[in-house]
């Protein structure tokens, strides 16, 4: 029996700066792609539940101090413990919904003083690469509009700002399927416009094998 019965899945990530909606458009995709037939899982980047993702909490909760190099390292290396079970996944033909990726990696690190794009970029070179990777673009002053900053490390808005410009950096690699997404209207709106695209992308998928990130 094929393991690919109708193709490999699609891998879809979500990016965006904070309160952006990520998390509720995943689950919305993930649902709505199940109930029209297209097998569909999430999951999130930092995966918090590893013992790598356990060191990645304590650091993000302040509870413990990492050497900046160090916790760069940990990111990268939390989403290569999951690659076999993506690909298993992929393979049998499910899709992944992803709630960040590669992408808030080099953002975030390379928003600290002395940090390269390109540095913060190899760790993450070969990971699976995404069919589509969808960014909520949401202005920092609407963001601010639906909640305040939490306490965890990074949430401030001098530092989101840096980040959101190397997002826009990382944007331009045309050897990405980026999706612009105006994350500033109705979460039904957006669902809608984040569904059609995922649903090309995995049409796209079942065609071709999966690709390697940044490679
Ligand atoms: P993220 O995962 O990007 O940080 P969330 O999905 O957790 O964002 O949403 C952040 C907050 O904004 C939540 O309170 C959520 O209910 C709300 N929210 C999400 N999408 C929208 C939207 N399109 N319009 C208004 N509020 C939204
Ligand atoms: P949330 O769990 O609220 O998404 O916050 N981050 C994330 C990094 O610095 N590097 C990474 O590789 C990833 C995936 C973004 C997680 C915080 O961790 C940051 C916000």
């Amino acid at each position: 029996r094929s393991k690919m019965p109708c193709g490999r899945g699609a891998l879809i990530v979500l990016e965006g700066v904070d309160r952006a909606g990520k998390t509720t458009q995943c689950k919305k995709l993930v649902q709505a792609l199940i109930e029209s037939g297209r097998p569909a899982e999430m999951m999130r980047f930092p995966d918090r539940t590893t013992k790598i993702g356990q060191l990645i909490s304590a650091y993000l909760e302040k509870k413990s101090n990492l050497e900046d190099h160090t916790v760069h390292l940990l990111f990268s290396a939390n989403r290569w413990e999951l690659v076999p079970l993506m690909r298993e996944k992929l393979e049998r033909g499910i899709s992944l919904v992803v709630d960040r990726y590669a992408f808030s990696g080099v953002a975030f690190t390379s928003a600290k003083p002395g940090f390269s794009l390109e540095w913060c970029k190899i760790p993450d070179v070969g990971l699976p690469k995404p069919d589509l990777v969808l960014f909520l673009q949401l202005h920092p002053a609407e963001a601010a509009q639906r909640g305040q900053f939490g306490s965890e490390r990074y949430e401030t808005s001098d530092f989101q700002k840096i980040v959101l410009q190397r997002f826009e950096h990382l944007m331009k690699d045309p050897s990405l399927n980026w999706q612009v997404i105006d994350a500033a209207r109705s979460i039904e709106d957006l669902h809608a416009e984040i569904k059609t695209h995922s649903e090309t992308a995995i049409t796209m998928a079942k065609k071709q094998p999966i690709g390697e990130l940044w490679k």
